[in-house]
């Protein structure tokens, strides 16, 4: 069943000049991006996003560095998209993520409180709408 997925492009995928070659990897597979915006987050939008993470230690690290930029924010299109973009991604360490992903070849660690991992894909179908809503209204 066709499904949509929302991609965000993180501060540091962005800064790094990798947007191109992220966007690349989603067309090369199959993908199709039916919306695509660069923005600068608002602290609300964050609050709602990561709201299932408020009160771990990485939460306060992870908000301010998704407000350090701009972000791309994508919503990308295809039969088990949920699933596919997050297999492209590869896990969520950079340092231990598969060669051959987003994440395993263009990420690492950085040393700081929040793992840079450059990308973020909604991982439901259920977090897909909620969050397309966030980004896109
Ligand atoms: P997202 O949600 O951004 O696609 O990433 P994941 O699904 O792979 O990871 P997540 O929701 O568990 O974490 C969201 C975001 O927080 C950062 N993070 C996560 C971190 O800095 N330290 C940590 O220990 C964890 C678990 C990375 C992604």
């Amino acid at each position: 069943m066709t499904e949509r997925t929302l991609v965000l492009i993180k501060p540091d995928g962005v800064e790094r000049g990798l947007t191109g070659e992220i966007l690349r990897r989603v067309e090369a597979k199959g993908y199709v991006i039916t919306r695509l915006t660069k923005l600068d987050a608002a602290p609300d939008q964050l609050a709602a996003h990561y709201s299932e993470h408020e009160g771990k230690p990485f939460y306060q690290p992870l908000v301010d560095f998704m407000l350090s930029g701009p972000v791309v924010a994508a919503v990308v299109e295809g039969d088990e998209v949920i699933k596919g973009f997050r297999s492209l991604a590869g896990q969520t360490d950079p340092t231990t993520a598969a060669p051959g992903t987003i994440r395993g070849d263009l990420g690492r660690d950085w040393g700081v409180k929040v793992q840079k991992n450059l990308v973020h894909g909604s991982d439901s179908v259920e977090s897909a709408e909620r969050e397309i809503s966030i980004w896109f209204g």
